[in-house]
């Protein structure tokens, strides 16, 4: 890749840095935090070396969040750490994350209405559907920062001013369902700025999602959407979480039947057969005639990576950007996953980079 001065903004919000996972339950058993702030500070470094300038998220107001979230869930990220300390659960039995305990699925309803329990620890379960995603001080005010970095993003490249933006939106959003949390997203940045973009006059927008991990939030909250085109590529979810979604016959429902495409990939997936799957992807998105596109850029599925199996190296990112910029759309990028720290600046800067090499 010839070195170029990276004209495209990075948004990004210092508010991103105030949530810390400290630790999840995985399997039981509590493992150091995977979702950490170096990883977002190691790619604003790396933007910001290859010459990218940072621009400061403005502040938007609540009213498109409001739209993609259920109330609950916004109040409950807003308030559930100080009634976890009032109820005392840091010093017993030791723990100042909020973690559930009990999940009120519908197979525990059986149909029966949904109560939400006075105890905070059993509230805990009504708004996230996993363990691994505990709430703590900061994760609000990050989360929000997050939503506001996305939305600004989206603002940039929907006035004309930007071709391409990169939205630095820690913590991640794309696991982040309507109501509730999981897999170290809070709320679904990428979907409200893709609403946002709606909302603000474009009549069709698609969401490519890249990220190792499917995209079960942004898919669930626009399962039955005819103007948003949800497309994914990620590891099967027969063998990898999030488990319960991401199946290739996941179509969408009602006006959204044909606006969502899964392709899931096995375990040791290259970067030649993923790129493969990419155009696959970008051909449809092209012909559903979107107006703008945001990418979910999860680098999770680069070789090294902690907790993924797929084996992207670093010469296949700026093949990502090189590909999404040859459908010549509006596209602002959205930070997702990726865990080897040591790379996820690399790799991010080469997807951008090679996108602005193509346009
Ligand atoms: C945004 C994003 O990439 N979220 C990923 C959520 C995946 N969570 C499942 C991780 C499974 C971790 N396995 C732990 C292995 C410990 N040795
Ligand atoms: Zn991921």
């Amino acid at each position: 890749m010839p070195t170029m001065s990276l004209r495209t903004p990075v948004v990004w919000s210092d508010a991103c840095l105030l949530h810390e996972p400290k630790g999840e339950v995985w399997v039981g058993v509590t493992i150091e935090g995977t979702e950490i702030a170096a990883r977002a500070e190691v790619i604003r470094a790396a933007l910001e070396a290859a010459g990218a300038p940072v621009a400061a998220a403005s502040p938007h107001d609540d009213t498109v969040l409001d739209a993609v979230h259920d109330p609950g869930l916004t109040e409950w990220l807003r308030t559930c750490t100080t009634d976890w300390a009032r109820d005392g659960f840091p010093s017993n039995p030791g723990q100042n994350r909020v973690v559930p305990y009990v999940f009120p699925t519908a197979a525990m309803l059986g149909g029966m209405p949904l109560r939400t329990p006075v105890a905070v620890n059993g509230r805990a379960g009504q708004f996230a559907y996993d363990t691994m995603t505990l709430v703590g001080p900061g994760t609000w005010e990050a989360a929000r920062g997050a939503v506001d970095a996305a939305l600004t993003a989206v603002d940039l490249v929907a006035s004309g001013d930007h071709d391409v933006a990169y939205a630095l939106c820690r913590p991640p959003g794309h696991h982040a369902t309507a109501a509730a949390m999981g897999g170290f997203c809070y709320l679904n940045n990428v979907a409200i700025a893709a609403q946002h973009l709606l909302d603000n006059g474009m009549q069709r927008v698609a969401v490519v999602d890249v990220d190792y991990h499917h995209g079960n939030g942004t898919q669930a909250i626009f399962w039955e959407r005819g103007d948003v085109f949800f497309a994914s590529l990620h590891a099967d979810p027969h063998d990898d979480y999030p488990f319960f979604a991401g199946h290739a016959d996941e179509v969408g429902a009602g006006p959204g039947h044909g606006c969502n495409l899964n392709l899931p990939l096995p375990p040791g997936t290259d970067g030649a057969t993923w790129l493969q799957a990419l155009d696959v992807a970008l051909a449809r998105v092209a012909a559903f005639g979107a107006q703008a596109v945001l990418v979910s850029l999860g680098v999770d599925t680069f070789e090294k990576d902690p907790i993924s199996a797929f084996k992207l190296n670093g010469r296949d990112y700026p093949q990502i950007g090189r590909r999404i910029a040859g459908l010549g759309l509006p596209t602002a990028y959205a930070f997702e996953g990726g865990y080897a720290t040591a790379e996820v600046g690399t790799n991010t800067v080469g997807v951008i980079q090679g996108h602005l090499a193509a346009a």
